[in-house]
């Protein structure tokens, strides 16, 4: 089956998993008013973290955006620490300051999400340019989303990848929407996003987001063009966030898409897909399939009551770690 054996095809499988369970624990979590921070959740888009989680290595570096979940999680990001984080527990990656959207695990190459959209965008290149200079392996992965190409941030920094011939791997996951905005409403009929980072002079390529087979072999081809030295690359991949864009309910009914259109692409499940492909190629039994989903949800069980029962930084630490703070 596909370019990808057994051994990989279940891993990705569980990893999409993982993804799933730990944002569907989120939102049922949610309303419980313990976790202080807005949430942007991957659900339905968990299949390109899930392929990249199998091909990057720990020498690669990752940046994300304020919906990382997803990718801190296929980076290998620790599963307590971003629970402890999103409750603002002193255990959390960030220390429990920066919630859902400032998640960072440097020691799997994990090197931040951020709030501001693009903001993160010149992070990655310069990862890329440090790694070029220093002679190291590895690439920089830049998480970025459709809304991301409107920020005048993302020129300069693909221009600049481009030139120098960077390390570095644009990975565009295009779900259609930019908050309640949609692409047709942004950008001009017609152009690709894809198309208009080729013109800047970056490698790309552009598939099926929800495909695991289709997004394995575009990452890996990207990935292997840049791991060669031949320059910075950008991939383009068509998903689609199932719930609303911040928070764990659902806003079909608030009129900025139609309910036919959610409908459409949510019988497009990345993960439902999958399974079936792995259970008629007998690759996986639909037992073991139960088995991921029970041992993962176990695991994710425990990472909240973890989190729930962590303490609040201590509040005279609420100083340190910021630009400027008056004498005292
Ligand atoms: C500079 C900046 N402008 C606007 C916002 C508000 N904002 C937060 S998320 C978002 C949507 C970005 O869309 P996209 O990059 O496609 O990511 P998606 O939410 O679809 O994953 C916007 C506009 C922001 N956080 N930062
Ligand atoms: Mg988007």
């Amino acid at each position: 089956m596909m370019s990808l054996s057994s051994t990989q095809a279940k891993r990705i499988y569980s990893m999409m998993q993982f993804i799933r369970k730990t944002e569907e624990a989120i939102a049922d979590n949610y309303s419980s008013g313990q976790m202080r921070c807005p949430t942007h959740l991957s659900i339905g888009q968990e299949c390109v973290p899930a392929v990249l989680s199998e091909i990057l290595t720990v020498n690669d570096l990752a940046v994300s955006t304020h919906r990382a979940h997803a990718h801190y999680l296929a980076k290998g990001g620790s599963l307590d620490a971003m629970v402890a984080e999103i409750y603002g527990k002193a255990t959390g990656c960030s220390g429990g300051r920066g919630g859902s959207m400032h998640l960072i695990d440097e020691s799997v190459g994990f090197m931040g999400s951020t709030a501001i959209v693009g903001n993160t965008i010149p992070i990655g290149v310069g990862l890329g340019l440090a790694k070029k200079i220093k002679s190291e392996s590895g690439i920089a992965v830049v998480f970025l989303g459709d809304g991301a190409i409107e920020e005048g941030v993302f020129y300069e920094s693909a221009n600049f990848a481009a030139l120098k011939k960077l390390p570095v791997l644009f990975v565009c996951e295009n779900n259609l929407y930019s908050v309640y905005s949609s692409l047709k409403d942004r950008q001009p009929a017609g152009r690709k996003i894809h198309e208009l980072a080729a013109s800047i002079g970056l490698w790309t390529k552009q598939g099926n987001g929800n495909s695991v087979e289709e997004a394995y072999d575009v990452c890996l081809e990207a990935y292997k063009h840049v791991l060669s030295g031949l320059g910075a690359a950008f991939i383009e991949l068509d998903t689609y966030r199932w719930r609303e864009h911040c928070g764990p309910n659902y806003d079909n009914d608030i009129g900025y898409r139609s309910v036919a259109e959610y409908e459409q692409h949510r019988a497009n499940d990345p993960i439902a897909t999958f399974e079936t492909q792995l259970i008629e190629n007998k690759i996986i039994s639909q037992v073991d399939c139960s088995d991921v989903v029970d041992e993962i949800n176990h695991k994710v069980a425990q990472a909240f009551e973890k989190a729930k029962a962590a303490p609040f930084p201590d509040e005279r630490s609420s100083y340190q770690h910021v630009y400027a703070q008056e004498s005292v």
